[in-house]
């Protein structure tokens, strides 16, 4: 039985290292809303909303997640009995358009309790197989095609596995060409448009030229309704394309597959509502033979401890944006941070209950710059 009865919504703010820029917009320090839950019993379980300060990558932001979830999500769970933490996500669904990140955060920590309360791994509990998984890199855009091909060198000499190159018009077939050059043939190497591409023939130049660089894939090239679209460029291009931003459910997963729109998909369980969400797409990319991987979202170690958790699974074929917390931030908030072995792999901490990290609390405390605790009984609406 699970039952919560308060969520603490704190916001904190981590610097990013380094600057991250996407074709939508640039990061230099992460706006990170984390949920702290708490059982009937004395237990607890943390999760993390990966919506961002701007809806660049998403409509959704820490401000609408922090609103959804005081308003129409907490409410409807708070004091609640539960058989299990599958039967959270429907409940959150119900009636509710959108609000998937926000909706995600609430049914990540509702799996992360049961997982403590089992006393299992969270990893365990979701279905994981693995005791390793392995990383990519994905690589902000750079100011020259030079300082890239640092970036990427670097990232396989630190062991990665994947080098994924954030692109977007104009930054895109000279930056990834002097990649491929620096690098060489065989180099696992990929490319995330983040949907700034568009379906004129300019674009489809630079698409057909990127064809001829033996990528892994192109990432979310078109916007993210734009399904159609996606398969018509898929139909020219041998290299694979992977949704992100259009995989928000298990149908549109399901529609990207009949339409031959995208033969790989990022899972981000934050992107698509929760864990029980990302099953469902594992699931049946398994079953029609598609390659997933775990894709991130600038987490803290919190949020990277749920994705290393799913990416465990057995169909996470490919390496996931898993990297450790030394590549985001000067010290992470929990314990032991996030590290990456020589041959670019996240251990999976089967050994130990839920997240199988520690969370640092007390320097959570002192990084909040709000923190609000909503409790059965005390809701609105
Ligand atoms: O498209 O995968 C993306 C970061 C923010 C928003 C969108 C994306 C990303 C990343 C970061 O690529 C990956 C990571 O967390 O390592
Ligand atoms: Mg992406």
């Amino acid at each position: 039985m699970l039952r919560v009865d308060e969520i603490v919504l704190r916001e904190i703010r981590l610097a990013l290292r380094e600057a991250f820029e996407i074709s939508s917009g640039s990061t230099r320090s992460r706006r990170i809303l984390l949920l702290e839950l708490r059982g009937a019993d004395g237990a607890s379980a943390w999760s993390e909303c990966v919506a961002g300060g701007f809806p660049n990558y998403s409509p959704e932001t820490v401000d609408t997640a922090w609103l959804a979830i005081r308003e129409w999500l907490a409410p409807r769970v708070l004091g609640r009995r539960f058989d299990g933490p599958d039967e959270v996500a429907p409940v959150l669904a119900r009636g509710i358009q959108g609000h998937r990140m926000a909706r995600a955060a609430v049914e990540m920590g509702f799996w992360a309790l049961a997982a403590e309360l089992a006393g299992e791994p969270l990893a365990r509990i979701l279905g994981g197989t693995r005791g390793r998984v392995e990383t990519g890199i994905s690589i902000g855009i750079q100011p020259s095609p030079e300082a890239l091909c640092r970036a990427a060198e670097e990232a396989i000499a630190a062991g990665y596995r994947k080098v994924k190159v954030k692109i977007r018009p104009g930054e895109d077939v000279e930056y990834v060409r002097a990649v491929r050059e620096a690098l060489g043939p065989k180099a696992p190497l990929a490319v995330d448009a983040n949907a700034a591409y568009t379906p004129g023939e300019a674009d489809l130049g630079a698409m057909r030229a990127l064809d001829e660089l033996d990528l892994m894939m192109i990432e979310q090239p078109m916007e993210a309704g734009d399904l159609l679209r996606h398969a018509d460029l898929q139909a020219r291009l041998a290299t694979p394309l992977c949704l992100d931003e259009s995989v928000d459910s298990p149908a549109r997963a399901e529609d990207m597959i009949r339409l031959d729109a995208g033969r790989i998909v990022n899972i981000k369980p934050g992107r698509v509502g929760g864990f029980a969400a990302s099953l469902a797409i594992h699931e049946l990319c398994r079953e029609r033979d598609v390659p997933v991987w775990c894709g991130g979202m600038l987490e803290s170690g919190i949020g990277r401890a749920h994705n290393v958790a799913l990416a465990s699974l057995p169909g996470f074929l490919l390496p996931g944006d898993l990297s450790p917390s030394r590549r985001y931030w000067e010290r992470d908030i929990v314990d032991p941070e996030w590290t990456m072995s020589a041959d670019g792999q996240v251990t999976v901490p089967v050994d130990r209950p839920g997240l199988g990290v520690a969370v640092d609390a007390e320097r959570i405390g002192s990084l909040a710059v709000r923190s609000e605790s909503l409790s059965a009984g005390s809701q609105p609406g």
